[in-house]
Protein backbone atom coordinates (compact mmCIF):
# COMPACT_ATOMS: atom_id res chain seq x y z
CA UNK A 1 0.00 0.00 0.00
CA UNK A 2 1.47 3.82 -1.02
CA UNK A 3 2.10 5.94 2.32
CA UNK A 4 -0.47 8.68 2.24
CA UNK A 5 0.03 11.77 3.54
CA UNK A 6 -1.92 12.31 6.61
CA UNK A 7 -0.02 16.02 7.45
CA UNK A 8 -2.93 18.46 6.81
CA UNK A 9 -5.22 16.45 8.24
CA UNK A 10 -3.29 16.43 11.22
CA UNK A 11 -2.82 20.21 11.10
CA UNK A 12 -6.47 20.91 10.77
CA UNK A 13 -7.55 18.76 13.85
CA UNK A 14 -4.51 19.72 15.88
CA UNK A 15 -5.73 24.36 14.84
CA UNK A 16 -9.77 23.02 15.71
CA UNK A 17 -8.15 21.80 18.67
CA UNK A 18 -6.34 24.60 19.67
CA UNK A 19 -8.83 26.76 18.79
CA UNK A 20 -11.49 25.01 21.14
CA UNK A 21 -8.93 25.08 23.96
CA UNK A 22 -8.30 28.54 23.72
CA UNK A 23 -12.20 29.47 23.52
CA UNK A 24 -12.50 27.50 26.86
CA UNK A 25 -9.32 29.06 28.68
CA UNK A 26 -8.87 32.50 26.73
CA UNK A 27 -9.72 35.76 27.97
CA UNK A 28 -13.35 35.43 26.16
CA UNK A 29 -14.09 33.28 28.95
CA UNK A 30 -13.40 35.33 31.51
CA UNK A 31 -16.77 35.90 31.99
CA UNK A 32 -17.99 32.83 32.93
CA UNK A 33 -15.82 32.23 35.49
CA UNK A 34 -18.23 32.88 38.38
CA UNK A 35 -19.25 29.64 37.77
CA UNK A 36 -16.59 27.33 36.47
CA UNK A 37 -16.66 24.39 38.10
CA UNK A 38 -14.98 21.92 34.93
CA UNK A 39 -11.54 23.77 33.93
CA UNK A 40 -8.71 22.34 35.14
CA UNK A 41 -5.54 22.99 34.55
CA UNK A 42 -3.69 22.00 31.33
CA UNK A 43 0.02 20.47 31.18
CA UNK A 44 0.01 19.69 34.67
CA UNK A 45 0.81 16.03 35.97
CA UNK A 46 -2.07 13.41 35.05
CA UNK A 47 -5.25 13.97 36.53
CA UNK A 48 -7.91 10.82 36.44
CA UNK A 49 -9.19 9.07 39.22
CA UNK A 50 -8.97 9.81 42.86
CA UNK A 51 -7.43 12.98 41.69
CA UNK A 52 -7.49 15.68 44.69
CA UNK A 53 -9.33 17.32 42.16
CA UNK A 54 -12.15 15.90 41.62
CA UNK A 55 -13.65 16.79 45.14
CA UNK A 56 -12.63 20.16 44.91
CA UNK A 57 -14.35 21.76 41.55
CA UNK A 58 -17.10 19.93 41.19
CA UNK A 59 -19.24 22.34 43.07
CA UNK A 60 -21.66 24.49 40.78
CA UNK A 61 -21.21 27.34 42.20
CA UNK A 62 -17.44 27.23 42.97
CA UNK A 63 -14.74 30.14 42.31
CA UNK A 64 -12.73 27.59 40.39
CA UNK A 65 -9.34 28.73 39.36
CA UNK A 66 -8.51 29.79 35.95
CA UNK A 67 -7.30 27.18 33.54
CA UNK A 68 -3.57 27.89 33.78
CA UNK A 69 -3.39 26.42 30.48
CA UNK A 70 -0.04 25.38 28.21
CA UNK A 71 0.40 22.99 25.61
CA UNK A 72 -2.49 21.74 23.33
CA UNK A 73 -1.19 17.90 22.41
CA UNK A 74 -1.55 14.02 24.42
CA UNK A 75 -4.46 13.61 26.10
CA UNK A 76 -2.65 13.15 29.68
CA UNK A 77 -5.41 11.03 31.29
CA UNK A 78 -4.72 7.94 29.65
CA UNK A 79 -7.62 6.40 32.76
CA UNK A 80 -10.15 6.59 29.92
CA UNK A 81 -9.15 5.41 26.20
CA UNK A 82 -11.55 6.49 23.67
CA UNK A 83 -10.66 3.53 21.27
CA UNK A 84 -10.75 0.79 24.12
CA UNK A 85 -14.21 1.97 24.58
CA UNK A 86 -15.38 1.51 21.08
CA UNK A 87 -15.18 -1.78 21.83
CA UNK A 88 -15.67 -2.83 25.38
CA UNK A 89 -18.37 -4.78 25.55
CA UNK A 90 -19.20 -6.44 29.37
CA UNK A 91 -21.28 -10.16 28.67
CA UNK A 92 -21.27 -11.22 31.97
CA UNK A 93 -18.84 -13.19 29.91
CA UNK A 94 -16.32 -10.55 29.71
CA UNK A 95 -15.85 -6.96 29.40
CA UNK A 96 -13.97 -4.30 31.23
CA UNK A 97 -11.89 -4.81 34.48
CA UNK A 98 -13.57 -2.13 36.16
CA UNK A 99 -17.08 -4.04 35.45
CA UNK A 100 -17.30 -6.66 37.96
CA UNK A 101 -19.47 -9.18 36.43
CA UNK A 102 -20.89 -12.70 36.06
CA UNK A 103 -23.30 -14.84 33.67
CA UNK A 104 -24.82 -17.94 35.60
CA UNK A 105 -27.70 -19.72 35.14
CA UNK A 106 -30.79 -19.44 37.48
CA UNK A 107 -34.27 -20.67 37.03
CA UNK A 108 -33.45 -21.87 32.89
CA UNK A 109 -33.06 -18.48 32.11
CA UNK A 110 -29.61 -16.66 31.54
CA UNK A 111 -28.49 -14.26 33.86
CA UNK A 112 -25.79 -11.37 33.53
CA UNK A 113 -24.92 -9.65 36.29
CA UNK A 114 -22.58 -6.56 36.91
CA UNK A 115 -21.83 -4.40 39.56
CA UNK A 116 -22.26 -0.56 39.34
CA UNK A 117 -21.01 2.06 40.99
CA UNK A 118 -22.11 6.03 40.89
CA UNK A 119 -19.02 8.32 41.87
CA UNK A 120 -17.60 11.62 41.46
CA UNK A 121 -14.41 11.94 39.39
CA UNK A 122 -12.57 14.17 37.28
CA UNK A 123 -12.26 13.44 33.01
CA UNK A 124 -10.22 15.13 30.09
CA UNK A 125 -12.54 15.98 27.39
CA UNK A 126 -9.70 17.94 25.51
CA UNK A 127 -5.51 18.03 25.91
CA UNK A 128 -5.83 20.26 29.14
CA UNK A 129 -9.64 20.47 29.32
CA UNK A 130 -11.32 18.76 32.63
CA UNK A 131 -14.86 18.16 33.84
CA UNK A 132 -16.23 17.34 37.27
CA UNK A 133 -18.21 13.91 35.98
CA UNK A 134 -20.61 12.34 38.17
CA UNK A 135 -19.89 8.14 36.49
CA UNK A 136 -21.03 4.91 36.46
CA UNK A 137 -17.77 3.67 37.56
CA UNK A 138 -15.51 6.16 37.30
CA UNK A 139 -16.24 6.28 33.57
CA UNK A 140 -17.52 8.74 30.65
CA UNK A 141 -20.31 7.33 28.92
CA UNK A 142 -20.58 4.44 31.30
CA UNK A 143 -19.90 0.98 30.52
CA UNK A 144 -21.58 -0.81 27.88
CA UNK A 145 -23.70 -3.58 28.78
CA UNK A 146 -24.59 -6.48 26.23
CA UNK A 147 -27.02 -9.34 26.74
CA UNK A 148 -28.93 -11.51 24.76
CA UNK A 149 -32.77 -11.09 24.23
CA UNK A 150 -34.98 -12.39 27.45
CA UNK A 151 -31.94 -13.03 29.48
CA UNK A 152 -32.03 -11.40 32.74
CA UNK A 153 -29.48 -8.07 33.27
CA UNK A 154 -28.75 -8.24 37.18
CA UNK A 155 -26.88 -4.85 37.89
CA UNK A 156 -25.92 -4.31 41.64
CA UNK A 157 -25.84 -0.60 42.05
CA UNK A 158 -23.88 1.11 44.45
CA UNK A 159 -24.11 5.19 45.01
CA UNK A 160 -20.97 6.36 46.03
CA UNK A 161 -21.11 9.69 44.87
CA UNK A 162 -21.81 12.51 46.61
CA UNK A 163 -25.56 13.24 45.27
CA UNK A 164 -28.68 10.82 44.97
CA UNK A 165 -28.79 8.72 41.66
CA UNK A 166 -30.66 6.24 40.60
CA UNK A 167 -30.08 3.96 36.84
CA UNK A 168 -33.29 4.24 35.05
CA UNK A 169 -32.77 1.52 31.49
CA UNK A 170 -34.75 2.30 28.20
CA UNK A 171 -35.90 -1.53 28.07
CA UNK A 172 -39.20 -2.87 27.82
CA UNK A 173 -39.23 -3.11 31.98
CA UNK A 174 -42.71 -4.82 32.98
CA UNK A 175 -41.69 -4.51 37.06
CA UNK A 176 -41.88 -0.72 37.89
CA UNK A 177 -39.96 -0.96 40.84
CA UNK A 178 -37.14 -1.40 38.45
CA UNK A 179 -37.58 1.20 36.47
CA UNK A 180 -34.87 3.66 38.25
CA UNK A 181 -36.98 6.73 39.16
CA UNK A 182 -37.97 8.70 42.15
CA UNK A 183 -41.30 8.15 42.48
CA UNK A 184 -41.17 4.04 42.38
CA UNK A 185 -39.41 1.17 43.93
CA UNK A 186 -36.52 2.51 46.02
CA UNK A 187 -36.40 5.41 44.78
CA UNK A 188 -33.24 7.49 44.29
CA UNK A 189 -29.96 6.47 46.37
CA UNK A 190 -28.32 8.55 48.51
CA UNK A 191 -24.54 8.38 49.38
CA UNK A 192 -23.68 4.75 50.46
CA UNK A 193 -26.96 3.45 49.22
CA UNK A 194 -27.61 -0.07 47.39
CA UNK A 195 -30.39 -1.22 45.35
CA UNK A 196 -29.60 -4.70 42.72
CA UNK A 197 -31.83 -3.83 39.51
CA UNK A 198 -33.03 -6.53 37.44
CA UNK A 199 -34.04 -5.82 33.76
CA UNK A 200 -35.57 -8.34 31.32
CA UNK A 201 -33.11 -7.88 28.05
CA UNK A 202 -35.96 -6.44 25.66
CA UNK A 203 -36.51 -5.73 23.03
CA UNK A 204 -33.87 -6.40 20.83
CA UNK A 205 -32.10 -3.34 19.87
CA UNK A 206 -29.48 -0.53 20.97
CA UNK A 207 -31.03 1.08 24.23
CA UNK A 208 -30.10 3.69 26.63
CA UNK A 209 -29.40 4.00 30.20
CA UNK A 210 -29.07 7.07 32.47
CA UNK A 211 -29.67 8.30 35.92
CA UNK A 212 -33.26 9.69 36.60
CA UNK A 213 -32.52 11.71 39.70
CA UNK A 214 -33.37 15.31 39.97
CA UNK A 215 -32.82 17.90 38.05
CA UNK A 216 -32.47 15.09 35.39
CA UNK A 217 -30.47 17.77 32.47
CA UNK A 218 -28.01 18.16 35.35
CA UNK A 219 -27.66 14.42 36.00
CA UNK A 220 -27.28 13.45 32.69
CA UNK A 221 -25.38 16.00 31.23
CA UNK A 222 -22.48 15.16 34.16
CA UNK A 223 -21.73 11.68 32.76
CA UNK A 224 -24.27 9.26 33.83
CA UNK A 225 -25.51 7.64 30.94
CA UNK A 226 -24.82 4.51 28.79
CA UNK A 227 -25.56 2.04 26.29
CA UNK A 228 -27.04 -1.14 26.37
CA UNK A 229 -27.40 -3.80 23.52
CA UNK A 230 -29.65 -6.31 23.55
CA UNK A 231 -28.53 -8.87 20.61
CA UNK A 232 -32.00 -10.54 19.30
CA UNK A 233 -32.01 -14.27 19.74
CA UNK A 234 -32.26 -16.10 16.17
CA UNK A 235 -34.25 -19.01 17.30
CA UNK A 236 -36.92 -16.19 18.67
CA UNK A 237 -36.67 -14.49 15.10
CA UNK A 238 -37.12 -17.69 13.05
CA UNK A 239 -40.46 -17.79 15.52
CA UNK A 240 -41.81 -14.42 15.18
CA UNK A 241 -39.96 -12.88 11.92
CA UNK A 242 -43.04 -10.23 12.02
CA UNK A 243 -41.71 -8.38 15.16
CA UNK A 244 -38.10 -7.78 13.78
CA UNK A 245 -39.73 -6.17 10.41
CA UNK A 246 -40.66 -2.70 9.45
CA UNK A 247 -42.74 -4.12 6.72
CA UNK A 248 -46.24 -5.58 6.07
CA UNK A 249 -45.53 -7.59 3.21
CA UNK A 250 -45.33 -11.40 3.36
CA UNK A 251 -42.75 -13.27 5.26
CA UNK A 252 -41.36 -15.81 2.63
CA UNK A 253 -39.36 -18.69 3.61
CA UNK A 254 -36.19 -17.02 1.85
CA UNK A 255 -37.21 -13.78 3.84
CA UNK A 256 -37.06 -15.98 7.04
CA UNK A 257 -33.76 -17.11 6.94
CA UNK A 258 -32.16 -13.74 5.46
CA UNK A 259 -34.01 -12.25 9.06
CA UNK A 260 -32.38 -15.36 10.90
CA UNK A 261 -28.84 -14.72 9.52
CA UNK A 262 -28.76 -11.07 10.13
CA UNK A 263 -29.99 -11.99 13.62
CA UNK A 264 -26.76 -13.98 14.10
CA UNK A 265 -24.88 -11.30 12.44
CA UNK A 266 -25.96 -9.42 15.44
CA UNK A 267 -25.72 -11.85 18.27
CA UNK A 268 -22.56 -11.56 20.00
CA UNK A 269 -22.38 -15.54 20.59
CA UNK A 270 -23.07 -16.37 17.27
CA UNK A 271 -19.92 -16.70 14.70
CA UNK A 272 -21.60 -15.02 12.04
CA UNK A 273 -21.15 -11.85 14.66
CA UNK A 274 -17.68 -12.12 14.63
CA UNK A 275 -17.28 -10.91 10.72
CA UNK A 276 -18.50 -7.47 11.69
CA UNK A 277 -16.66 -4.91 13.11
CA UNK A 278 -18.78 -3.39 15.70
CA UNK A 279 -18.46 -0.28 17.35
CA UNK A 280 -20.30 1.99 20.54
CA UNK A 281 -20.58 5.67 19.75
CA UNK A 282 -22.10 7.67 22.73
CA UNK A 283 -22.24 11.84 21.25
CA UNK A 284 -22.25 13.76 24.17
CA UNK A 285 -21.29 17.42 25.05
CA UNK A 286 -19.94 18.74 28.08
CA UNK A 287 -21.30 22.62 29.71
CA UNK A 288 -17.71 23.25 31.13
CA UNK A 289 -18.92 26.28 33.02
CA UNK A 290 -22.49 25.29 34.10
CA UNK A 291 -24.39 27.96 32.31
CA UNK A 292 -26.73 25.75 30.49
CA UNK A 293 -24.52 25.19 27.06
CA UNK A 294 -22.30 23.14 25.97
CA UNK A 295 -18.69 24.15 25.09
CA UNK A 296 -17.41 21.25 24.22
CA UNK A 297 -18.70 17.99 21.94
CA UNK A 298 -17.28 14.79 21.26
CA UNK A 299 -18.30 11.13 20.17
CA UNK A 300 -17.01 8.77 23.68
CA UNK A 301 -15.88 12.13 25.49
CA UNK A 302 -12.87 13.22 23.97
CA UNK A 303 -13.25 16.42 21.55
CA UNK A 304 -11.25 15.14 18.19
CA UNK A 305 -10.49 12.10 20.01
CA UNK A 306 -11.03 10.07 16.81
CA UNK A 307 -9.04 13.25 14.82
CA UNK A 308 -5.49 12.98 13.15
CA UNK A 309 -2.68 13.02 16.03
CA UNK A 310 1.08 12.76 14.58
CA UNK A 311 1.61 9.70 12.00
CA UNK A 312 4.14 9.01 9.71
CA UNK A 313 1.39 8.26 7.39
CA UNK A 314 1.57 4.77 7.52
CA UNK A 315 -1.04 4.15 9.96
CA UNK A 316 1.77 4.04 12.76
CA UNK A 317 0.59 6.55 15.43
CA UNK A 318 3.21 7.97 17.38
CA UNK A 319 3.74 5.64 20.97
CA UNK A 320 0.71 6.95 24.06
CA UNK A 321 -1.11 8.66 21.11
CA UNK A 322 -4.43 8.99 22.13
CA UNK A 323 -5.89 11.17 19.19
CA UNK A 324 -5.86 8.69 16.21
CA UNK A 325 -8.77 8.03 13.42
CA UNK A 326 -10.66 4.80 13.54
CA UNK A 327 -8.83 2.25 11.98
CA UNK A 328 -11.22 -0.08 9.61
CA UNK A 329 -10.71 -3.05 7.42
CA UNK A 330 -12.41 -2.20 4.29
CA UNK A 331 -13.85 -5.60 3.81
CA UNK A 332 -15.14 -5.57 7.34
CA UNK A 333 -18.65 -4.95 7.38
CA UNK A 334 -19.10 -1.69 9.90
CA UNK A 335 -21.57 -1.60 12.32
CA UNK A 336 -22.07 1.73 14.81
CA UNK A 337 -24.11 1.46 17.91
CA UNK A 338 -24.92 4.95 18.23
CA UNK A 339 -27.09 6.94 20.63
CA UNK A 340 -27.11 10.60 22.24
CA UNK A 341 -26.40 11.39 25.62
CA UNK A 342 -25.91 15.43 24.47
CA UNK A 343 -28.10 17.85 27.23
CA UNK A 344 -29.23 21.27 26.17
CA UNK A 345 -29.10 21.05 22.70
CA UNK A 346 -32.47 19.24 21.36
CA UNK A 347 -31.06 16.87 18.61
CA UNK A 348 -27.41 15.63 17.59
CA UNK A 349 -26.79 14.03 14.63
CA UNK A 350 -24.19 11.24 12.57
CA UNK A 351 -22.99 12.20 9.01
CA UNK A 352 -20.39 10.42 6.69
CA UNK A 353 -18.65 11.75 3.99
CA UNK A 354 -18.01 10.18 0.72
CA UNK A 355 -20.42 7.29 1.92
CA UNK A 356 -24.23 6.71 2.74
CA UNK A 357 -25.19 3.87 5.67
CA UNK A 358 -28.19 2.01 6.39
CA UNK A 359 -29.87 2.83 9.52
CA UNK A 360 -31.84 1.45 11.96
CA UNK A 361 -33.55 3.47 14.22
CA UNK A 362 -33.44 1.96 17.92
CA UNK A 363 -31.66 -1.29 16.40
CA UNK A 364 -35.54 -2.55 16.99
CA UNK A 365 -35.82 -4.09 13.19
CA UNK A 366 -33.31 -6.35 11.26
CA UNK A 367 -34.30 -4.42 8.30
CA UNK A 368 -33.37 -0.69 8.04
CA UNK A 369 -35.17 2.13 8.37
CA UNK A 370 -33.42 4.02 6.52
CA UNK A 371 -31.47 2.97 3.72
CA UNK A 372 -28.99 4.80 1.64
CA UNK A 373 -28.56 8.17 3.59
CA UNK A 374 -25.47 10.17 4.83
CA UNK A 375 -27.01 11.71 7.56
CA UNK A 376 -29.16 10.79 10.16
CA UNK A 377 -30.72 12.33 13.44
CA UNK A 378 -31.24 11.58 17.07
CA UNK A 379 -33.30 13.42 19.72
CA UNK A 380 -31.81 13.27 23.18
CA UNK A 381 -31.73 9.32 24.14
CA UNK A 382 -32.33 8.21 20.30
CA UNK A 383 -30.05 5.45 19.53
CA UNK A 384 -29.86 2.99 16.46
CA UNK A 385 -27.76 1.05 14.54
CA UNK A 386 -25.44 2.31 11.38
CA UNK A 387 -24.51 -0.41 8.93
CA UNK A 388 -21.29 0.93 6.47
CA UNK A 389 -19.89 -1.22 3.85
CA UNK A 390 -16.16 0.71 2.85
CA UNK A 391 -15.52 -2.20 0.31
CA UNK A 392 -15.02 -0.06 -2.81
CA UNK A 393 -13.63 2.89 -1.14
CA UNK A 394 -9.54 3.69 -1.45
CA UNK A 395 -7.74 3.41 1.81
CA UNK A 396 -7.50 6.98 3.38
CA UNK A 397 -9.05 9.31 6.00
CA UNK A 398 -12.85 9.54 5.82
CA UNK A 399 -14.43 11.77 8.24
CA UNK A 400 -17.76 11.51 10.22
CA UNK A 401 -19.29 14.45 12.28
CA UNK A 402 -22.13 15.88 13.68
CA UNK A 403 -23.95 17.65 10.72
CA UNK A 404 -24.52 20.71 12.96
CA UNK A 405 -21.60 22.82 12.37
CA UNK A 406 -20.99 24.28 15.65
CA UNK A 407 -21.12 20.67 16.97
CA UNK A 408 -18.43 19.58 14.63
CA UNK A 409 -15.73 22.47 15.36
CA UNK A 410 -15.89 22.42 19.25
CA UNK A 411 -15.19 18.92 18.82
CA UNK A 412 -17.58 16.45 17.40
CA UNK A 413 -15.69 15.49 14.06
CA UNK A 414 -13.77 12.60 13.76
CA UNK A 415 -11.85 9.65 10.58
CA UNK A 416 -12.54 6.37 9.89
CA UNK A 417 -9.08 5.58 8.39
CA UNK A 418 -9.73 2.58 5.90
CA UNK A 419 -7.12 0.22 5.23
CU1 LIG B 1 -27.76 11.16 39.29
Amino acid sequence: MPSIDYSSAADVTKRLEERLVESLTGETSVSRRTVLGGLGVAGSAAVGLGSSRAAASSDHDDEGEHGNFGAVGEYRDLDFDPHEFLTAFNTGESGQDNVPQQVYEEDGQTVREFEFTAVDTTITIAPGIEFSAWAYNGQVPGPTIRAVEGDLIRVKFTNLGRHAHTIHPHLKNLNPRMDGIPQNGPGVLDTGESFTYEWLAQPAGTHFYHCHSLPLKEHIHRGLYGTIIVDPDPERVRENPREYVNYPGPITDDFREQLVEEAKSRNHEYAENDAVNEMVMVMNSFDTNFDGGNEVYAANTRAFGYGVGDTDGNGNWTAGETKRPIQIDKNERQRVYLSNATEFDLINSFHTHSQFFDYYDHGTTLTPTNKTVDTIMQCQAQRGIIEIDYSDHEPGLYMFHAHQSEFAELGWMSFFEVV
